[in-house]
């Protein structure tokens, strides 16, 4: 039985977006929209850099490197190689194709197209059918506390290779930012509201700073339930964990609910985390525990068939 309505997902980078491929494949043609996280966006080379949305639009499109999750699959480095001879950056990969998306994106955004539409254009070419929806169109940008002092998002992430202790982050941008349009329309319109197994504080954490977008799911009369991305106490990918412990949150699936309760009815925990379905329970959310870890086609969609059927127990 496929889930009956629209349903909006919150996703940052990988472990959203294989989410948001068990999403689109379990849901009717149309049903799904994707709202990500664009404050990792950077501007490099000149050009208009967008990590999450890329991620979000590759692994839609069956295009992502299947080992990294980001970038392209088989995709090679001449560019970049030309340019370190340069003497240009080079800490920040970027394959031949996939300068191609950050080249045409830039110059439409020249063009006076929105980062909505430009996304929406991408999509279209690689085939994408789900709708793949900028948090906003404004520039908002994550800032890390460090002892190093404060880091723009990819400096921290990738070319410190995220080994600064975080003191705290911040979402330079958010408090004058809004919902595009179709975001807004996205979440007023779902019958769901799904927070896909990203950071709670560095993916999903921008998307909800969003003046607009908070207070939307807020006030939704749907479901909304989130899927844990730490599973036995260690974040399947990224520095989820260490950024919990050291900004004083508990290293867990509970801990994970902790942070995003008051946006949910539900939330979801990997099998082996089962003995944890108490204490979420003990935050005022229904729990429940599937497995959650997303190796292939077939587990996405598994996941995402097991997320609708517990918001559609919920919304009964
Ligand atoms: N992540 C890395 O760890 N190293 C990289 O060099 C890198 C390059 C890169 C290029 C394009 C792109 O779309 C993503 C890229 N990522 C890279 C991933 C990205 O930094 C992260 O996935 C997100 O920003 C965190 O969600």
């Amino acid at each position: 039985m496929s889930f009956p309505g629209p349903v909006a997902a919150l996703a940052g980078g990988v472990g959203g977006a294989k989410l948001a491929v068990g999403l689109a494949a379990a849901l009717p043609e149309g049903a799904l929209s994707v709202i990500v996280n664009t404050a990792d966006d950077l501007a490099l080379h000149g050009l208009h850099i967008s990590p999450d949305l890329d991620t979000v639009m590759y692994n839609l499109a069956g295009l992502a490197d299947p080992q990294a999750g980001w970038g392209i699959a088989g995709d090679t480095a001449g560019a970049l190689a030309l340019i370190g001879r340069y003497g240009g950056p080079t800490w920040f990969r970027l394959g031949d194709k996939d300068l191609a998306t950050h080249i045409r994106r830039t110059q439409r955004l020249a063009e006076g197209a929105r980062l909505t539409e430009v996304t929406a254009e991408l999509c279209a070419a690689l085939g994408v059918r789900a709708r793949v929806l900028p948090m906003t169109d404004s520039p908002v940008a994550t800032r890390v506390q460090t002892p190093e002092g404060e880091l723009e998002f990819q400096d921290y992430f990738v070319a410190r290779g995220t080994r600064p202790k975080v003191l705290g982050v911040r979402f330079q941008g958010a408090g004058e930012a809004r919902p595009s349009p179709e975001a807004a329309r996205a979440l007023e319109e779902a019958r769901a509201i799904v927070i896909c197994p990203s950071n709670p504080i560095v993916s999903v954490g921008p998307i909800l700073a969003v003046e607009g977008i908070r207070e939307r799911i807020l006030a939704a009369r749907v479901p909304r339930v989130a899927v844990s991305p730490i599973v036995g106490g260690a974040a399947l990918k990224g520095p989820a964990a260490e950024m919990l412990r050291s900004l004083g949150h508990e290293v867990s699936a509970a801990g994970v609910a902790g942070i995003l309760r008051e946006c949910l009815d539900g939330f979801v925990l990997d099998e082996a985390d089962a003995a944890l379905l108490p204490c979420v329970e003990a935050l005022g959310l229904r729990a429940r525990a599937l497995p959650s870890v997303m190796t292939d086609a077939a587990s996405k969609k598994r996941l995402a068939e097991g997320v609708l059927a517990f918001a559609a127990e919920l919304a009964r």
